[in-house]
């Protein structure tokens, strides 16, 4: 019997104040998905999980937590453990080092790295933070799960305190090659790799990620390996990749709910005759926007005979626009619409409808049924959910997923059409091809990847890294005997 404590950099909710009225908001993006649908799951009541605790920095003040939380936690099936931190502390620690040094540096985007040691000092303190305040809870049985770049020096920390401890690791997005890695400051790279090697095991998506993580590690800490197998400090600790999955079910049965049914007939009925070609995407450089606007205008010259018959619905979901690196990069996709817009409109077609905004769930599930193609074409992404959600939401499998071989997710999706995200012919070429494709193409393609999603779901995710985590510490306790 054991207690799962979670620990992610925000908790997965957040309290609203609209005049007197307070409200708890769940929090969306993929973890908090994937960890609230394994809690909701079967897997995980029959599992020997007693309790489940959730760490992270809280949004909300101290306050708020006792006099709003508390009262409503019992709807929670988690123990939340809030980390109060100060607000130009979480700036240097979240905004710095977190988003503007390791973010752009694992998504291969180097000369917009920022390389500042107050940065890495807040880094160091907050991650510390967490640990002084989980290991005064913390008992024997405990299975620790750390969540991504945030909290690369926690495990370390951690097992410096509490060297039983069962401590999994597990990076959302890309693990670099050594040679990009490797242009961090030696202390930083050393203290970041220290970091990791506290956890028994960290989880990458891709078989890419685990080697350029294993190599980083043999070449900055000379630590020995035998494939995912490293040994550190007379310790295992291993490797290995856990391609995140989705909640298969969520998407696939969202159509059968009487507001999807009723949007997805609107949106039928507005666009009746056209195609659509469908993405959203958080306003993050690493997603490409602009290339994939330039690729679609690229795609209306060469294929005039498209226009009027085709319509992009690009969503753009606001995403740190604390960051100035964000907020230029939002006036130029606008300014990039614009011109595309006022290029081939005419009085009764707009190629381009844009928005910025956090689509409602079901908007985008009857988003998702109602395109012909999904554009996704990020310059890299550790996996993207988006693609895979696309794939279950499809109805009777027909649609065409156009994905960037630079996101994780390519890697499992080879039906898709994959292409460089960069490269205008390659994703015009696409976008033509999806748009004439056989029906029965379609299906088969689909079924191939859907079959996939389903037998890989994010429930196994999770149950196939668990059990894992509990593999390596009987191996550890085997080779200790010894
Ligand atoms: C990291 C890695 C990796 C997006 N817009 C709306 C909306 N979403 C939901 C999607 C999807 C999630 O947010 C975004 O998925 P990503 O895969 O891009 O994940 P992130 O959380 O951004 O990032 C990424 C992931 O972790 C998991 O390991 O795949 O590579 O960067 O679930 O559906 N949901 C709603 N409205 C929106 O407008 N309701």
């Amino acid at each position: 019997m054991a207690r799962l404590i979670i620990i992610s950099n925000r908790l997965p909710f957040s309290v609203d104040h609209d005049g007197d009225q307070v409200s708890i908001r769940q929090s969306s993006g993929g973890l908090v998905s994937a960890i609230k649908s394994y809690f909701e799951s079967d897997a995980a009541k029959n599992s020997n999980i007693t309790e489940k605790i959730w760490m992270g920095v809280a949004d909300f003040s101290r306050e708020d937590f006792d006099r709003e939380v508390v009262p409503k936690l019992d709807k929670y099936d988690f123990t939340a453990l809030p980390i109060f931190i100060d607000k130009a502390l979480y700036k240097d620690y979240y905004n710095g080092f977190s988003n503007s040094t390791l973010w752009p540096l694992f998504h291969y985007f180097p000369s917009v790295v920022e390389y500042h040691s107050h940065y890495f000092e807040a880094y160091s303190k907050v991650n510390s933070l967490f640990a002084e305040t989980l290991l005064p809870i913390l008992q024997p049985d405990d299975v620790i799960w750390i969540h991504d770049y945030q909290l690369m020096l926690l495990p370390g920390m951690l097992r410096a305190r509490a060297p039983k401890a069962t401590i999994g690791f597990f990076l959302h997005i890309p693990f670099p090659s050594y040679e990009i890695f490797r242009t961090l400051p030696t202390d930083w790279k050393m203290n970041l790799l220290r970091g990791l090697m506290g956890a028994d095991l960290v989880g990458f998506h891709t078989y890419d990620y685990v080697e350029h993580f294993v190599q980083s590690v043999r070449m900055v800490l000379g630590a020995d390996n035998s494939f995912r197998s490293i040994q550190y400090q007379n310790r295992l600790v291993k490797a290995d990749l856990f391609p995140i999955g989705i909640d298969y079910k969520k998407f696939s049965n969202a159509g059968n709910e009487p507001e999807v049914q009723e949007l997805r007939a609107e949106v039928q009925k507005n666009f009746e005759g056209k195609k659509i070609i469908f993405s959203v995407d958080r306003l993050d450089y690493t997603k490409g926007l602009m290339d994939r606007l330039i690729g679609f205008e690229y795609f209306l010259n060469q294929h005039p005979e498209w226009q009027e018959r085709v319509v992009f619905m690009l969503n753009v979901v606001p995403s740190r626009d604390d960051i100035i690196a964000y907020t230029r990069r939002k006036r130029t996709i606008e300014e990039k619409v614009s011109s595309i817009n006022g290029k081939f409109s005419s009085i009764s077609w707009q190629p381009v409808i844009y928005r910025y905004m956090h689509l409602p769930f079901n908007e985008l599930a009857a988003l998702y049924q109602s395109a012909d193609v999904a554009l996704i074409t990020p310059l890299r992404d550790g996996m993207n959910l988006v693609a895979k959600e696309y794939v279950a939401s499809t109805v009777n499998q027909r649609g065409v997923l156009i994905l960037s071989e630079l996101a994780g997710a390519a890697s499992e999706l080879n039906e898709a059409l994959l292409v460089n995200p960069t490269d205008v012919q390659d994703v015009s070429n696409a976008i033509a091809r999806a748009l004439a494709m056989p029906i029965p193409e379609q299906k088969q393609r689909m079924a191939l990847m859907q079959k996939r999603l389903i037998d890989y779901d994010v429930i196994r995710w999770v149950n196939d890294f668990l059990d894992q985590l509990s593999n390596v510490k009987t191996e550890q306790n085997k080779q200790q005997t010894k």
